[in-house]
């Protein structure tokens, strides 16, 4: 069985909730805070030298890494289009585009203010922390502003994608649901849209409560 290294309300719940999506069976081993925990870096350490979630680990023992790599792995594990625009259709282009834009230029933002210590000096400070979440809000915009060009009711318009399944759990880190419920209507509308759906009901309860 596929084995999901997790920590509730963390990366890994993108991953989980497409694995429930499918119908995929997995297994969760929780992690533990591995910026606090020497026992947590060290397990998962052994497993991911990146030692992030999400990590997993397929059947055949091949470790895969990379929420968008995973999310594209997921749809031909399930042979399925349903969040994956298939090659040569009319969405794929604008689909690699937001993934990619997804986990290049938002997700690493995250490492910058949970790892300060890993860019500048002295944890960089109010300014520098303030500086990140002022840079990811703007990026959250440029994302808001394609969804609203789009009509919705999902990112990408009339069709969801594994895109939602991110905005679903990203929402929820900071600057978190408030903020995007006022400030990124569209992408909170994109988000609510997986919330809803029955498949995925355990296991977002599981990881936001
Ligand atoms: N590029 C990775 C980023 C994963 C990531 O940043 N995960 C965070 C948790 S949400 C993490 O494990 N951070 C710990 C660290 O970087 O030390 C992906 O897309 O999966």
């Amino acid at each position: 069985m596929i084995r999901l290294y997790e920590n509730p309300g963390w990366g890994s719940a993108i991953v989980e909730l497409q694995l429930a999506f499918y119908g995929i069976p997995y297994e969760l081993i929780t992690v533990g805070n591995v910026h606090q925990d020497p026992t947590a870096r060290a397990a998962l350490g052994k497993v991911n030298p990146l030692i992030q979630v999400p990590t997993m680990v397929l059947e055949n023992g091949e470790v895969m890494t990379e929420s968008a790599a995973i999310s594209l792995l997921l749809a031909d594990l399930a042979r399925s289009d349903a969040l994956v625009p298939k090659a040569r259709s009319k969405e794929r282009a604008a689909f690699f585009r937001w993934l990619i834009f997804l986990v290049a230029s938002i997700y690493p933002s995250f490492v910058y203010s949970d790892a300060p210590e890993r860019f500048v000096k002295g944890n960089g400070g109010e300014s520098y922390q303030l500086n990140v979440i002022e840079h990811r809000k703007s990026l959250w915009k440029v994302m808001d502003a394609e969804a609203q060009r789009r009509g919705g009711p999902f990112f990408l318009g009339a069709r969801m994608t594994a895109i939602d399944f991110f905005l679903a759990c990203m929402v929820h880190w900071r600057p978190r649901e408030e903020w995007f419920k006022a400030e990124t209507p569209n992408l909170w509308r994109s988000a609510e849209a997986v919330w809803v759906l029955p498949q995925v009901a355990d296991a977002y309860k599981r990881n936001f409560g």
